[in-house]
């Protein structure tokens, strides 16, 4: 703790260090019942389990307190380079079990509930988990800020606080229902509002010109604003005294809506204004994969990105800051493009507020951003008509065009009048609609521009923007993904963490390579036992998780067979499910006998976007298949399939460690890394996978004989588009194939009804974009390939083992270094 704390230094009693509870049972019990009954206003004798849970995360925010002070008094003090992480997504997962960790606080706050008679699981099922994001890419941005905090790194995540999260998934008769998530209901206790902090963003007006002491300069001449209001989240780091800082906005109407209220007249028309204004931060976009151009979009991301910016150089830098060393100070992460408005938001600020010269706005511009993308597939890219971006941020748009034309000219100078080339680079494309491409306007601006494993940033440069990698040499780069060990391992898995240290310590958390030395391990037949014997542990714990939440039973000796991710079609989840169609079809024609079957639960978790017709069938299908399996005698339970709904980080956290084999499908050349893929290797679970994303490199690490590979390559999928793929050959020429897609054909997974499902099936037959069917033959193989090695148990294990041993590479801390070697150079503040 500091000697004297600058922010309240005036008083005797302010110079004495910022300190914490005692570290003690009896600590955590005083500061527990002192908040329970002064901020909860409870006595313990009457008070919820909500109550119980509030006054418990105070508690632990309270030992936190000192460190998070003193880590912001640091930054003020040292000034030293941080990393601006500009994310639309969080996905943060529940806090209290990650904050108890990094705190050293488990034990002691454990004990401490037992003396006061309180069940601390009681407590932890109260937290609702703060689903600000959609998959991969808001999960990546939590992972993203442990590291950074655990590193010591200094760090500012800035994002939305969303009221709403992603919806909560319902099914109703297999079909599923979206329901709002209301996460903040009951409030959160790990939120610090500043309402005093609160930043004025504006949007519409238009743009003049005007004369600065003989100089003509624009300005924005805006038409209506709202106010951004921060809420500060903890990012407390592992067992290192570090807090870093998430900084979510929450829209608030400003006054002149509220005077608009008192003095119009119009008082429903007032509330109207003050309401849309509060919209901008009211639900997250349920979308993955492909964007939305809605208007209401792009007011969140220049909602945040204004605010975010706004806050770093009013907020965080000292007054007298000297603006022309803003790339010493900061380095803006544009996680995808959902912050890229922040490029010409910086460009005005300097221009138009600081005054600075056009040329070296830019430089400093061109330094200060970096630029993540985290996908493959061109209707991902997302784009703004120029109609809409001009009617939001008219003087962005001019800024925008500005740095186009200047690009364009540079480009002219080096390759000459070769219009193709300039009308395919232009940050302003024209069909079917003049609009901005906002992943070349990142890339232009962009210091560096970085994939998220291997072969997506190689097809990111190759093949997506060539012409960009031709223009910009040593502007691409790789980053490939990483998980928190802390969070997915130590927490998810205890059972296995403690294997783990028992057998090589505890310097793995932090430095996950470590855990080659299980490699050895591997070989240790009593080893193995403890290890099967955890992992058999986590799938009972997950039955009575699923039991509890669910009503879903999964039976003994199962081998659990999981597929985990949103739900797409380039993901594939229809391959899995042909594949268990395929088995279900073998038994009851009789072609293979019910005992002959390997015994195995097949557990989807997908949310589909709400709208996208397609995943919603394709989910109602999976539904529809589980009844028939599950209930089918002749099966005699040999085979199920569960679809727990609302898949979520907290169901992730009870699932991953308990699967056996971790389905990694997706089409070769679409799946930009996958992280789910990450987290189930480390748990010690096979892959059977493509060669897609970070699977090549999980396969390269765990070796062929602990990978399970299928499918083609990426290259052998264009070489197939390119000769004409048509799914239907395939259809005809694999009889295994004709038989599932006939029995899905045929209604008998929906009630003798033909059309239920029909959509799916002509789609497969005559469209198949992601190449199902083409792959299928190969998937079966494969899994005949999983079935012959699953029996012998202890070889599994061993290979499981390696699995863990292996994977250390894709801790989130690496990725860390990795970004901070390769992009930001921004060192840890020791
Ligand atoms: C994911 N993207 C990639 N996008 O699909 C996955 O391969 C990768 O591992 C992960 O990012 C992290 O790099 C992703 O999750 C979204 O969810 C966006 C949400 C907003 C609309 C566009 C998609």
């Amino acid at each position: 703790a500091p000697a004297h704390h600058p922010l309240n230094a005036t008083h005797p009693l302010a110079l004495a260090p910022v300190t914490g509870p005692a570290s003690s049972v009896d600590g955590f019990v005083r500061q527990f019942l002192r908040n329970l009954n002064y901020e909860r206003g409870v006595p313990l004798s009457a008070s919820t389990p909500n109550d119980r849970y509030f006054a418990f995360a105070m508690t632990v925010r309270d030992y936190l307190m000192a460190r998070w002070l003193e880590d912001l008094r640091r930054q003020r003090v040292v000034q030293a380079k941080g990393v601006c992480y500009l994310s639309a997504e969080y996905l943060l997962g529940r806090q209290l079990d990650n904050n108890l960790l990094a705190s050293g606080l488990t034990e002691i706050a454990t004990e401490a509930m037992v003396a006061c008679g309180i069940d601390i699981e009681e407590l932890r099922a109260q937290e609702v988990e703060p689903g600000l994001g959609n998959g991969g890419l808001g999960r990546l941005a939590a992972c993203f800020i442990d590291s950074l905090a655990t590193m010591g790194v200094p760090n500012i995540g800035y994002g939305i606080r969303y009221e709403y999260g992603i919806f909560r998934q319902t099914f109703v008769d297999g079909q599923q229902v979206e329901q709002p998530d209301a996460w903040l209901t009951l409030g959160s206790p790990w939120e610090f509002p500043h309402p005093e902090a609160a930043r004025r963003i504006s949007f519409g007006g238009h743009t003049e010109t005007y004369d600065d002491a003989g100089v003509t300069r624009s300005r924005w001449v805006p038409g209506w604003d709202v106010l951004a209001v921060p809420y500060n989240y903890m990012v407390p780091g592992y067992l290192n005294g570090r807090v870093n800082t998430l900084r979510l906005w929450s829209a608030k109407a400003t006054d002149s809506f509220d005077l608009r209220v008192f003095n119009s007249g119009d008082y429903e028309e007032a509330v109207r204004a003050q309401t849309f204004a509060e919209n901008i931060s009211k639900v997250l976009y349920p979308e993955d994969s492909t964007p939305q151009g809605k208007e209401l979009r792009l007011q969140q991301q220049y909602f945040f990105v204004a605010a975010s910016i706004g806050d770093f150089l009013e907020h965080t830098l000292p007054a007298d800051f000297d603006i022309h060393k803003l790339p010493d100070r900061v380095i803006f992460q544009l996680n995808d493009t959902h912050p890229v408005i922040g490029v010409p938001e910086l460009m005005r600020v300097l221009v138009d507020e600081r005054k600075l010269e056009w040329d070296a706005a830019w430089a400093i511009t061109q330094q200060c951003f970096a630029y993540t993308c985290h996908t493959l597939l061109p209707e991902a890219l997302e784009v703004w008509s120029v109609d809409l971006l001009g009617r939001l941020l008219p003087r962005h748009l001019e800024i925008i065009y500005r740095i186009n034309e200047e690009f364009l000219e540079a480009v002219r100078e080096r390759y000459g009048d070769d219009e193709m080339r300039i009308r395919n680079m232009s940050i302003i494309g024209e069909f079917p609609e003049r609009s901005v491409r906002m992943a070349y306007l990142a890339t232009v601006a962009g210091a560096k521009v970085n994939g998220v494993a291997e072969l997506h940033s190689q097809l990111l440069r190759d093949k997506v923007l060539p012409d960009f990698n031709d223009f910009f040499p040593g502007k691409f780069t790789n980053v490939t993904n990483g998980i928190t060990p802390r969070r997915f391992v130590r927490l998810a898995n205890p059972g296995l963490s403690g294997l783990i240290t028992e057998a090589i310590g505890t310097g793995w958390l932090t430095d996950l390579e470590r855990l080659r030395e299980l490699e050895a391990y591997a070989e240790d037949p009593q080893f193995r036992q403890a290890f099967a014997e955890v992992k058999a542990a986590n799938k009972r714990r997950l039955g009575d998780v699923l039991r509890a939440r669910d009503g879903l039973e999964i039976s003994d000796g199962h081998m659990l067979d999981v597929m985990v991710k949103r739900l797409h079609e380039y993901k594939r989840q229809m391959l899995k499910l042909l594949h268990v169609v395929t088995q279900y079809g073998s038994i009851v024609s009789g072609r293979v006998a019910a005992s002959d079957v390997l015994p195995r639960t097949v557990i989807f978790g997908a949310k589909a976007a709400p709208g996208y017709a397609m995943a919603k069938r394709i989910i109602h299908l999976i539904n529809a298949v589980g009844e028939v399996v599950n209930t089918d005698p002749r099966v005699e339970g040999r085979l199920k399939v569960l679809f727990p709904p609302n898949y979520n980080v907290t169901l992730a956290e009870r699932l991953i460690p308990a699967a056996d084999l971790s389905e990694q499908i997706s089409l070769a050349g679409k799946e930009a890394s996958g992280t789910g893929n990450m987290k189930f290797a480390l748990n010690g679970a096979l892959t059977i996978g493509t060669d897609d994303g970070a699977n090549v490199e999980i396969r390269q690490l765990v070796g062929d004989d602990n990978f399970f590979l299928f499918g083609m390559s990426e290259p052998e999928v264009e070489a197939l588009w390119a000769r004409g793929y048509k799914p239907a050959d395939f259809y005809q020429g694999d009889e295994n194939l004709r038989r599932a897609m006939d029995l899905i054909a045929s209604g008998a997974f929906s009630g003798g009804d033909r059309s239920v499902f029909e959509p799916i099936v002509s789609n497969l037959l005559y469209d198949d974009r992601f190449m199902v069917l083409a792959d299928y033959s190969s998937y079966v193989a494969a899994q005949e390939r999983v079935d012959a090695a699953y029996v012998d148990q202890d070889a599994w294990t061993r290979s499981a083992i390696l699995n863990v041993a292996r994977s250390g590479f894709f801790s989130s801390d690496r990725s860390m270094r990795d970004y901070i070697e390769r992009i930001w150079h921004t060192p840890p503040l020791l």
